[in-house]
């Protein structure tokens, strides 16, 4: 009987011993396989000694280095913009290297380039106008490092060469100004003389927004845009442009349409030093929707804004970490956006954060 039982003890413990070899080495294999599978992950086994099983399995994430290559600091919009991406990219953990270009396609280009040279694993760049990228981007492509487009668009022969677009559609804006002011207008006979603050020349917010606005008011031939130009989508440049326009049409301007609030913004500082009322005198439509032109509207200044978002951080970050992770983005990120007017404006102000 005893050596019975000390030969089946025996063999217990054996098989005992096997098993945990055994029940070691799955462990040691998935540990190896996550490894593999996250590719990114670099201290699989932490240092401290006192985590248990179900931490020593979660791998640690290495922060990925994003380059965004931001266009300028030329309006409200672009400085929450900018803001924007900065407390997402820290809120998400990734490694931000961020190059303002001052609105000059040159250091833009340069600032890809570096970001290639530093072997980034993302480059996020806000095109300041729509032409002239192809080159850079088939360089980053040849480097093997994903570019995402921000804000602006880029006219592009080949959709490859990104991978995915994160921004507003500003034809729709442009639609969404024409629409109010057909609406503002449908009690009003005679010609209605329109003047227009086109942003900074060759950016797709221009084009677009210009389109849209052109596409709205397609049909009605009272409304007449008499005076049309660039102003860089600054202040400066909208007071000195829409002084031009009044002093060349001697204010006979009913309504102006603004490509963005910083232009607006210049444009009522004119008008009120020609001595006529802004948002009675003359309408006056903007885009952007900052907080000082909601002030405005409270104000009777400007008469309505088509909001355009640039809390874009959250989604480009999302996008980010998509990316790392091997997942397909779709090739449009839109941000929803809708018109305030001067009756909506007070309700709203509180609201902005930008
Ligand atoms: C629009 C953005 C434009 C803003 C301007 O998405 O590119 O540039 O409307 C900014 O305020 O300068």
């Amino acid at each position: 009987m005893r050596r019975t039982l000390e030969i089946r003890y025996g063999k217990a413990v054996g098989l005992a011993m096997l098993m945990l070899v055994l029940v070691a080495g799955i462990i040691g294999c998935k540990t190896d396989e996550t490894e593999k599978i996250s590719g990114n992950v670099v201290n699989q086994t932490p240092s401290s000694s006192n985590r248990n099983d179900e931490e020593e399995a979660e791998p640690l994430r290495r922060s990925f280095k994003l380059g965004f290559s931001q266009l300028g600091s030329e309006s409200d919009w672009r400085l929450a913009n900018t803001k924007s991406i900065r407390e997402a990219a820290n809120e998400a953990g990734i490694q931000l290297f961020l190059e303002n270009a001052e609105q000059s396609q040159e250091k833009q280009i340069e600032a890809v380039r570096s970001f290639i040279d530093q072997g980034v694993d993302v480059i996020a760049i806000a095109p300041v106008v729509e032409t002239g990228w192809e080159p850079i981007l088939r360089e980053a492509r040849t480097a093997g490092i994903p570019v995402l487009i921000l804000d602006r668009k880029m006219e592009l022969s080949d959709q490859s060469l990104y991978v995915t677009f994160i921004g507003s559609d500003f034809y729709e804006e442009g639609r969404m100004a024409g629409r109010y002011l057909l609406d503002k207008m449908r009690d009003r006979s005679g010609e209605i003389r329109i003047a227009e603050l086109r942003g900074t020349e060759g950016a797709s917010p221009s084009i677009d927004r210009g389109g849209g606005f052109r596409e709205a008011l397609g049909e009605f031939k009272e409304m007449n845009i008499i005076a049309s130009e660039s102003a860089d989508f600054t202040q400066s440049r909208g007071k000195e442009v829409m002084k031009s326009f009044l002093e060349t049409h001697k204010g006979a301007i009913d309504v102006l349409y603004s490509h963005n609030d910083d232009m607006a913004l210049g444009a009522i500082e004119a008008v009120e030093e020609y001595g006529l009322q802004p948002g009675k005198d003359i309408i006056i439509i903007s885009v952007d929707g900052t907080r000082q032109a909601f002030e405005m509207m409270i104000e009777g200044k400007i008469n309505a804004v088509v909001e355009c978002n640039p809390m874009l951080g959250p989604n480009v970050m999302q996008a980010v970490l998509e990316l790392m992770e091997g997942r397909t983005l779709p090739k449009r990120i839109i941000t929803p956006e809708r018109i305030y007017t001067e009756v909506t404006a007070e309700r709203e102000v509180s609201n902005r954060k930008y």
